[in-house]
């Protein structure tokens, strides 16, 4: 059959082998890549005439540039491109797991959520219309129970659909940073718009959001453009506009914002249990 790329990230304990597992049956392969600590496994399923290559990356909390974890699954979703990323969350752990749900948003890719570990959501007596936190993020929802095999399937037909262009939720989203920093990501993506190497990388969003939080990582993809040093020193004016304006490093600003919008979007889809009290870390 045609053959899906597909990529499981997530943070760490959210499921995610649990599910690549179940999802491939006793097909799963081990695989160690070259030149790296960290490993990831893949495996292949059958599914509406189609064949998924799953890789099970390493987890982490973030997609950032500061563990050889978070620069494994970065280089991956950037270099190889999968059809769909599958973005495992921990539903009793929503808040901070759905903040690498914000760096996947500001990538632009075809994502999917596995909304798992359901049962304990419903345990705690957790309300949660996950449909509409779903469009409010562009990318649809499929709670799931891997333990026990449950929504498994469903997700598969999701990811399915999304890759066929045919589910409604999808839709690119932009996280509203605020204006002072929309103003400097305008700013630095009107630079970036016409060079290839950024180009490669993505939206020119994502390319912009990164600099904008000093992602070396980010910087030295654009270090053969012939922009270069006119792109790294608009990058820093912006920078020190911003940490002069908020007071803060440009990273926690950004941070900030993610959980501003992760707080606004579970405000007005979530309902916590009686069991369980809202707590704030
Ligand atoms: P990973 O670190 O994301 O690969 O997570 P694992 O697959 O190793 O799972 C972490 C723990 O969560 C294990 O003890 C699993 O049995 C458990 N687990 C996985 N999925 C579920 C689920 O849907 N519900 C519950 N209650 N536990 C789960
Ligand atoms: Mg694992
Ligand atoms: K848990």
């Amino acid at each position: 059959g045609r053959l899906i790329n597909i990529a499981l990230v997530g943070n760490p304990n959210c499921g995610k082998t649990t599910l690549f597992n179940y999802a491939s049956g006793s097909h799963e392969r081990v695989g160690n890549y070259g030149g790296v600590t960290v490993d990831s496994k893949e495996a292949y399923v059958k599914q509406d005439g189609y064949e998924l290559k799953i890789v099970d990356l390493p987890g982490t909390y973030s997609i950032t540039e500061y563990t050889p974890e978070e620069l494994y699954v970065r280089s991956h979703i950037i270099e190889n491109k999968p059809d769909v990323v599958v973005n495992v969350i921990d539903a009793s752990n929503l808040e901070r797991n759905l903040f690498l749900t914000t760096q996947l948003i500001d990538m632009n890719i075809k994502v999917v959520i596995a909304l798992n570990m359901y049962d304990e959501l419903e345990a705690k007596g957790v309300k949660l219309d996950y449909q509409t936190l779903g469009k409010m993020m562009g990318i649809p929802i499929v709670p799931t129970v891997a333990v026990k095999g449950l929504g498994i399937t469903e997700l598969m037909s999701k990811i399915i659909d999304v890759y066929e262009g045919k589910d409604s939720t999808v839709r690119n989203v932009n996280i509203n940073y605020g204006n002072t920093i929309e103003s400097s990501i305008s700013k630095i993506q009107s630079l970036i718009q016409q060079d290839k190497a950024a180009a490669n990388v993505y939206s020119t969003r994502y390319v912009a959001i990164k600099l904008l939080e000093n992602d070396k990582t980010t910087l030295s993809t654009l270090s053969k453009s012939n922009n270069f040093n006119m792109i790294s020193e608009k990058v820093s004016v912006e920078i020190q506009r911003l940490e002069k304006e908020y007071g803060e490093n440009s990273e926690t600003i950004i941070t900030d914002a993610k959980y501003g919008f992760i707080a606004g979007a579970l405000g007005e889809t979530m309902v916590e249990g009686k069991v369980d009290k809202r707590k704030k870390s």
